[in-house]
């Protein structure tokens, strides 16, 4: 039973428990109907009070079963609410924690609803792709009114319930106890008739019409590829238009048509990869974790600043330690001038302002961050430089500090093993701006020690990141396997793509970015510079000279104001340049090649693809635990377009045998050793599977 029936007295209380949300899977749903039957049945019962175990009231649907028959099977949600509110003995939905989709949607076929402050109150369907389809979208307009639902909808923001305190969405919201608060209201109710149902109430909005039209227009504008918001304003439009049962139809039409979408399966498999990546088979939920409470970041440049933010954001005091009073002043103004334009743009208080700004010092001494919990080394990328780093802090930091590395490309295990601890190196690869970038790629060394990995796990969390593991390798998870599609946009260059042709091809697909014009902004040196270490320790790889051409020209990107693209001083817009242009066509030229029209779709497939194969080794080597942990990589550092799921569950939309096709027509084109599958992905097409 995920839902248990008790009577107290006179007054029958339904408390879902289905942890860890309450979810209204079908035992749960079974489970009320059974209990409604239970009270309606028992002479004695005058009223019924439903509310939640544990954290939340409810969740809403359990998103688990959107892919099996259970989500649909009798009794199906739109029956328990029919169930709730024909019942001829009042329900009292008692709300608190947590009320969301379905179980706000419940909430809202009982005849009364209380609610404790705090309580967050949403409709978050829009985000999981889909709307609310147990009557939310009728339901709410009639007690919030049009435009406060319509809002709720369209976003899926939660609101505080004591916010909604003045609306008929609550009868009353209760500073108390609230199951004695639903008890006494159950009593003061329990002989009313009719009772009130939320169905009866007409929507009131004069000249819905234009505003209607106005949502329409804004919320087009605002959804890009996702169908969903738009038909959220279809439905909840015929909240005013239609009758209630025709809106209700329209409603389950409408949703029945989203779940099955591409962009709804995406955001769902996002939704559970994003929690997944917090689990490790090997690492135990009740795993210890070492306490947190200071950190210190090695180096101030704009990747250490940016790492530093994360832990004052939090809450959480941090030193930087410098080599030179000089480059200290530095980071920590471009720090403060970081908080002081976040200031003006009125997205932090002027007292978070103060408390952040405060949280951050510096210093050029090792003696004094030897008492953090945690130190972050965010050096230059150069073993010597991480060799001298390591074993300094391994002779001056306390016993059970985390001794991190924000390396992107190194091999952690060997700088693990400049300390006499290895146990406790960990590698926490931020993303730049690491303030601002959802990914934590957090490497797991051999030796590193599993609470080590739990505590890092806990505060990427707290930090606000989504932390994913990756195993040692060259390039980790994301570096690793953007090589490939680095690899083959330089190809499609000397084959007869011009930068802006293969940029726009991938932003055409929802990519924030294309490959050169990511290039131009985290700077092409950086590149050349793996590339010429590449060059002598993997001499057998193949890469495009344009890149090193472009080098040559001193055109690092935005910073040197030339790149890929022409820049205008203070303008960051790209312009093709004509000059790069020409030294592309020349170098084609010099290779012998004769250039070729490439189409849009050759552009994408060798891109993505380039992605998929190298990321099924990565899968296969246990570098990755699960597919779904690099496609998050890629959603949250990568740009990776969200309505596709990421690189992994786009090839199991697109199939495997389709990509496997595909990759078998590019092995006959120049470099076709690129395209040779990797054992598991030639494995799963011929089975038929997908990887998620
Ligand atoms: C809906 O209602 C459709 C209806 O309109 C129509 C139907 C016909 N189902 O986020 P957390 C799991 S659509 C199943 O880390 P928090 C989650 O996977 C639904 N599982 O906790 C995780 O599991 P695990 C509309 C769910 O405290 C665990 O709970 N509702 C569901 O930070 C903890 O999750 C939503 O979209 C669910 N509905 O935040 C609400 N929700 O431990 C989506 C959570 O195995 N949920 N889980 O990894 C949330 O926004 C947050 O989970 C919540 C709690 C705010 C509730």
């Amino acid at each position: 039973m995920s839902a248990e029936y008790k009577a107290e007295g006179n007054i029958a209380v339904i408390t879902l428990t289905n942890p860890p949300v309450n979810g209204l899977g079908f035992a749960t749903r079974h489970a009320i109907v059974e209990g409604m039957k239970l009270a309606l049945n028992d002479d004695a019962i005058t009223a019924i009070v439903i509310t939640g175990a544990g954290k939340a009231f409810s969740g809403g649907a359990d998103i688990k079963e959107f892919n099996s028959p259970k989500a649909f099977a009798e009794p199906s949600l739109h029956t328990v609410i029919n169930v709730l509110e024909s019942s001829e003995k009042p329900v009292i939905a008692a709300i608190h924690s947590v009320c969301m989709g379905g179980g706000l949607e419940l909430a809202l076929g009982c005849h009364y609803r209380l609610a404790s402050p705090g309580a967050q109150i949403a409709l978050p369907e829009v985000k999981l792709g889909i709307l609310p389809g147990a009557g939310g979208t009728q339901r709410l307009p009639r007690v919030v009114g049009l435009e406060l639902a319509l809002n709720m909808i369209v976003s899926g923001t939660p609101i505080a319930s004591e916010k909604l305190a003045k609306t008929a969405l609550f009868n009353e919201v209760v500073e108390g106890d609230l199951m004695q608060a639903a008890f006494a209201f159950a009593n003061k109710v329990a002989a009313v008739r009719p009772l009130p149902k939320v169905r009866d109430i007409k929507v009131d909005y004069p000249n819905y019409e234009a505003f209607l039209q106005f949502s329409r227009n804004t919320v087009r504008a605002m959804s890009g590829p996702f169908p969903a918001p738009l038909k959220c304003v279809e439905a909840v439009a015929a909240a005013v238009t239609k009758r209630f049962d025709d809106g209700m139809k329209l409603e389950r039409d409408l949703f029945l048509e989203l779940v099955q979408s591409t962009e709804s399966k995406a955001l769902r498999h996002a939704f559970f990869g994003e929690r997944a990546a917090s689990k490790l088979p090997d690492v135990p939920d009740d795993t210890p974790v070492r306490p947190i409470k200071s950190v210190a970041v090695i180096g101030a440049g704009t990747m250490g600043g940016g790492i530093a933010m994360n832990f004052a954001n939090a809450g959480i005091p941090v030193q930087i330690l410098e080599m030179k009073q000089e480059a200290l002043d530095k980071g920590l103004a471009t720090i403060r001038k970081n908080y002081e334009n976040t200031l003006k743009k009125g997205k932090l208080t002027q007292e978070k302002f103060e408390q952040r700004v405060g949280l951050i010092t510096g210093t050029l001494s090792y003696e004094e961050i030897a008492q953090a919990d945690l130190v972050i080394e965010a050096v230059f990328e150069d073993m010597g430089v991480k060799e001298q780093v390591f074993k300094k802090l391994d002779e001056v930091m306390k016993q059970g500090a985390i001794l991190a590395s924000n390396t992107s490309t190194l091999d952690l295990d060997k700088i693990a093993d400049f300390t006499k601890r290895p146990q406790d190196v960990i590698g926490t690869h931020f993303f730049s701006p690491a303030n601002v970038m959802k990914l934590l790629e957090i490497v797991r060394g051999k030796k590193t020690a599993n609470d080590v990995l739990a505590t890092i796990l806990g505060i990427s969390k707290k930090i606000k990141k989504t932390g994913v593991v990756s195993g040692v390798c060259d390039g980790f998870i994301g570096n690793r396997m953007i090589e490939q599609y680095s690899r083959q946009a330089g190809f499609l260059l000397e084959e007869g793509c011009t930068p802006e042709q293969v940029d726009k091809a991938v932003e055409k697909l929802g990519f924030a970015m294309g490959p050169f014009r990511m290039g131009d902004l985290a700077g092409n040196d950086i590149g050349w510079y793996i590339r010429k270490r590449r060059y002598v320790e993997k001499p057998q790889i193949t890469y495009s000279k344009t890149a090193d051409l472009l080098c040559e020209m001193g055109r690092f990107g935005q910073k040197t104001g030339a790149g890929w693209y022409d820049y205008k001083p203070g303008d960051r817009k790209a312009y093709p340049s004509s000059v790069v242009n020409d030294m592309i066509v020349k170098h084609s030229a010099d290779l012998g090649i004769t250039r070729r029209k490439i189409s849009d779709q050759e552009i994408v497939e060798r891109l993505i693809y380039s992605l998929v194969n190298e990321a099924a080794y990565i899968l296969e080597e246990g570098i990755a635990t699960r597919a779904s942990d690099i496609d998050m990589v890629y959603l949250t550092g990568y740009g990776f377009p969200l309505h596709t799921g990421g690189p992994m569950f786009y090839a199991d939309t697109v199939g495997l045998p389709n990509v496997v096709m595909a990759m078998a027509k590019y092995a006959k084109g120049r470099h076709g050793d690129a395209w040779k599958p990797a054992p598991l992905l030639a494995r799963l097409a011929e089975e038929g599977k997908t990887f998620n």
